[in-house]
């Protein structure tokens, strides 16, 4: 008798667990995964995308990486002194039910320190780590400069 509750109870945890598995990353879509090409003699680059959460809950970007560059970090762009600059951002809030984009101007993925020059219809790959979702393996294209 006792020994039927436990196993009751295992295969209660164990499609538990299941769900919870499915889940992670299902609700979250990466779509407009692109960067730009750079000039040849340029050593960093940036890429760009959008990310839609259809979940009830929020997730965290919390990291990036990619093979085409030494470093790979988030940065955003904010007025300081009047000026333009760059600040490296440690984690990026998806907001529930919402789209968290990077696009130019605004959010971006830094690639410094890159292996080579980017070419227009290049594709590259580079993971997005989400705090509940896990890592989200992308294929970045390269657009044209002008686009
Ligand atoms: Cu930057």
């Amino acid at each position: 008798m006792r020994h039927s509750i436990f196993i009751s109870l295992m295969s209660v945890f164990l499609t538990l667990f299941a769900l919870t598995a499915a889940s992670a990353g299902g609700n979250l879509q990466v779509t407009d995964v692109w960067s730009r090409a750079t000039p040849p003699t340029a050593k960093v680059g940036a890429a760009y995308f959008k990310v839609e959460n259809s979940n009830s809950a929020t997730d965290m970007l919390v990291g990036v990486a990619s093979p085409i560059a030494e470093r790979v970090e988030m940065h955003t762009h904010m007025m300081m002194d009047g000026m333009m600059m760059m600040h490296q951002l440690e984690s990026v809030e998806v907001p529930a039910n919402g789209t968290l984009e990077f696009k130019p101007g605004g959010n971006h993925i830094m690639l410094i320190g890159l292996e080579h020059t980017l070419l227009e219809g290049e594709r590259f790959p580079l993971t997005l780590k989400f705090k509940n979702a896990g890592n989200v393996e992308l294929i970045v294209t390269v657009r044209g400069l002008g686009g």
